[in-house]
């Protein structure tokens, strides 16, 4: 997967080249390309932003700049958005071009997968109150344009929202994460279910013994309870989650059967 990142703070991506994400970078298996905005920008002081035309607080980023970081972008990868302004937008294969935004649709482990199978990404990271409009409306018109939040809080820009997605993507691609079988019993995977906790040696610490069910050897009881704490779990943290048929459930009915 080819992902290209422009930002005007590119360290914020040496983050990229630590852990998993950064041998598969090694490897080959993600091609991250990360392009400081300023170099798109060439009055003396590589100015990025300027003032909200109609007024009001803060500044908004300037088009200029963005549009030509995009373009050299999208041209560089050789596609018709790129290219031609009247080539098919929106075939695949194309550039899909994501904005990190508090005022996007929200991103999941449903749009990683799916973006997992993208052959090549682009994050816009605005800072300021954000990105001048026409930015949007032209590689919308172009092309594909996605905007994307993280969750339901403020950041002060789109670096770190880009961070996590590239990580939930990445560890998605093949041959990213050593063992495939540990991205499946996971939170947000397979039922919708959260995780069932976690233990390992030694059998006792501070008093604090391992439930005795996972050393009995008994792989069915063993299943039936994780499966059993991950309802318990999610219907304690994120009742939201739990599938309808899992809903009218009383607490421990497994337990007492
Ligand atoms: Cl993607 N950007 C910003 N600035 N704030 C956010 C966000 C993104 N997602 C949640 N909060």
């Amino acid at each position: 997967m080819r992902i290209d990142v422009v930002s005007i703070f590119p360290g914020y991506f040496d983050a990229l080249e630590l852990s998993l994400l950064g041998k598969a970078k090694q490897r080959g298996l993600i091609d991250v390309r990360v392009h400081d905005l300023r170099d798109a920008a060439h009055d003396k002081h590589r100015t990025v932003d300027d003032t909200p035309t109609g007024g009001g607080a803060g500044m908004v980023m300037k088009p200029e700049p963005w549009g030509e970081m995009l373009d050299g972008i999208l041209a560089e990868a050789g596609n018709s958005a790129g290219a031609a302004a009247d080539a098919e937008p929106g075939a695949a294969g194309d550039p899909l071009i994501i904005f990190p935004s508090p005022a996007g649709e929200v991103f999941t482990q449903r749009m990683a997968r799916e973006l997992a199978h993208e052959q090549h990404l682009v994050f816009g990271c605005g800072r300021y109150e954000g990105i001048d409009q026409r930015v949007f409306d032209e590689y919308a018109a172009r092309g594909r344009v996605r905007l994307v939040s993280i969750g339901d809080y403020v950041l002060n820009g789109g670096e770190v929202a880009t961070i996590a997605m590239i990580e939930a993507i990445g560890r998605l691609l093949p041959g990213v994460v050593g063992n495939p079988e540990s991205l499946v019993e996971e939170s947000h995977e397979e039922d919708g279910l959260l995780e069932y906790p976690s233990y390992t040696k030694p059998a006792e610490w501070r008093d604090r013994a391992v439930p005795p069910v996972l050393l009995s050897g008994n792989h069915a009881a063993i299943e039936s309870w994780r499966r059993e704490q991950r309802i318990e779990r999610t219907r304690r943290v994120r009742p939201e989650l739990l599938p309808r048929e899992l809903r009218g459930e009383s607490r421990g009915r497994h337990a007492a059967e």
